[in-house]
């Protein structure tokens, strides 16, 4: 079958729009409000996602949120590799991990995850060299700045072709450390140093990066721009999340990436289902 990415031990299917489920392992998200700390928790909450239809789960134990405190590697083995380790030995899905830090992703791959989900890109000390031997896929984000200041004040002589610049740039860095071009992801980073206009310009010209030929993943799922545009605060934003979705996967997203599963699958097949129309 095409477009299969091999993810470890399992397979995701990119012939459709695929949802990334967020299973967040903190105690300071304010999305979760640290609710999955438990890994008894975490792991009912995952079976749940695989049910309701998601093609991957995205753990991550490190908050990635604008002014985030940095977690040491420590605290988010602790946090993660138990969770993994339970998910994987229980649902079929692949598994994603959420993180910047070299010693997390080897770690993760070892205790069963498939795929590496790096909001710097590989960017970090010995991040490239780690990936390269995981041999799993690898999403490359797109971010200004960093966490700690990257809303401060972002940016851009033009939003689209920096984007376009810093993909090729990683895609030539992370081919020279080893890693097969096949085995990468894309993702333009919503909300990583990045302007309501920023924001709204990536998603109305999102196909600009199918020249890449890789498959795009994106994350706008509750993100402030969502309730910039809606006024809808944080636990409301769910209409605006599918509407978002609905036109990145018009645009050739594969992947994305959100808190709302059940809801999202739904919207993707019904997408999927008039793209697929030929007449
Ligand atoms: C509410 C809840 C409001 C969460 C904002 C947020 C992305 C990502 C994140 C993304 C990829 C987040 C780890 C930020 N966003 N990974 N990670 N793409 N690949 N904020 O857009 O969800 S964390």
């Amino acid at each position: 079958m095409d477009n299969q990415l091999e993810c470890g031990r399992q397979t995701l299917d990119l012939s459709q729009p695929q949802v990334m489920a967020v299973l967040n392992i903190t105690e300071d998200s304010f999305s979760d409000g640290g609710r999955w700390l438990n890994p008894q928790r975490a792991l009912e909450r995952a079976i749940q996602m695989a049910t309701e239809g998601a093609g991957i789960i995205d753990i991550g134990g490190e908050s990635t949120r604008p002014g985030a405190i940095p977690v040491s590697i420590a605290e988010e083995l602790e946090r993660v590799i138990p969770v993994i380790e339970a998910i994987s030995a229980a649902v079929e899905i692949p598994l994603s991990i959420d993180t910047s830090k070299a010693e997390v992703m080897t770690a993760a791959v070892a205790a069963g995850a498939g795929m590496i989900n790096d909001v710097w890109g590989l960017r970090q000390a010995g991040a490239l060299q780690a990936a390269a031997k995981a041999k799993v896929p690898v999403c490359i984000m797109h971010m200004q700045g960093q966490p700690e200041n990257m809303q401060k004040q972002p940016h851009y002589e033009n939003v689209l072709e920096e984007i376009n610049a810093f993909f090729s740039q990683r895609i030539s860095a992370v081919t020279a450390a080893g890693i097969e071009t096949e085995k990468l992801l894309l993702d333009p980073g919503f909300g990583f140093g990045k302007t309501l206009e920023h924001n709204l310009s990536i998603l109305a010209n999102l196909d600009t990066f199918a020249h890449f030929k890789l498959p795009l993943l994106v994350g706008i799922s509750r993100k402030s721009m969502l309730g910039e545009v809606t006024g809808a605060d944080i636990s409301d934003r769910m209409p605006a999340g599918i509407a978002a979705a609905t036109i990145a996967v018009r645009q050739g997203a594969k992947i994305i990436r959100t808190h709302d599963v059940a809801a999202t699958v739904q919207a993707m097949k019904l997408s999927y289902a008039v793209m697929a129309v030929d007449l």
